[in-house]
């Protein structure tokens, strides 16, 4: 709080300052030309390519078994809640598989976007059960619950550890993780059902498969790049796709249960 409070006073101290010097009618206006000759930096240009694809699952679907919730937590819930580590949609496909572009974007690099990504804690459950998020992007860790959890990332990097605990219902947390790592699993150590996966990557070029199985990877520069898929209990697949400007490939993956 007080922090923001500093950057307020500094952001407006310095918007002061700007109008002090910039103002005045006989200021003359920028030309055009002047404009061209010194473009204000940008961030690489967004590709126009795009991969898509289905995770695929073969063989009999596992046992989604409920979890034995504390009694606070069952109140939480009109019937059993259901584990999230393998779950096989209705049409055969898997979800919460995390697709990303794993090589072949060479040297370029990506600023972290502003946009955060929200994890929230509710129902004893973390929201989502898998997500991605770039390197410097903040995510928005919320407790929906009246009562407490802590957020324990469990990273091989030692730059994305954190653990800290939440108690009261309506706390809202900013976290970055540091470091490229694919997956860190976070963990409430009051509750040791609830676990959720970051994949933590320095571009922007990956998805999560969603109830249909499905996935997007969009704006990607033309480029041959090695994909991985990532399962929580299926291990990883990797596949080599050539996509063109303004093209959409397809990358369809097969897991199949483990025996
Ligand atoms: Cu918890």
């Amino acid at each position: 709080m007080r922090i923001q409070t500093l950057l307020l006073v500094a952001t407006v101290s310095f918007s002061v300052i700007v109008a002090g010097c910039g103002g005045g009618d006989e200021e003359p206006a920028a030309t055009s030309e002047t404009v061209e000759e010194t473009p204000a930096p940008t961030a690489e240009p967004a590709g126009t390519a795009s991969i898509a694809g289905t995770i695929n699952f073969s063989g009999t679907a596992p046992e989604r078994p409920a979890i034995t919730l504390d009694r606070e937590c069952r109140a939480l819930h009109e019937g059993d809640v259901l584990t999230e580590n393998t779950v096989v949609n209705d049409n055969g496909t898997l979800r919460w598989a995390f697709v990303y572009v794993k090589d072949g974007l060479g040297d370029r690099t990506f600023a972290a976007p502003a946009e955060e990504v929200t994890f929230d804690q509710r129902g004893c459950m973390y929201s989502p059960h898998v997500f991605g998020v770039q390197v410097g992007q903040t995510v928005r860790i919320l407790n929906s619950d009246t009562f407490l959890h802590n957020v324990n990332s469990q990273p091989e990097q030692r730059s994305n550890k954190f653990n800290f605990g939440m108690p009261l219902q309506g706390m809202e947390k900013e976290q970055k993780f540091r470091t490229t790592e694919v997956m860190v699993k976070i963990r409430c150590d009051v509750h040791g059902w609830m676990g959720a996966y970051a994949g933590v990557l320095d571009h922007p070029y990956f998805a999560v498969s969603g109830e249909d199985g499905s996935f997007s990877i969009e704006g990607l520069p033309a480029g041959t790049y090695t994909l991985e898929a990532w399962h929580e209990t299926l291990g990883t697949q990797t596949m080599e796709v050539t996509v063109g400007d303004g093209e959409a490939a397809t990358a369809d993956f097969a897991f199949a249960a483990s025996s």
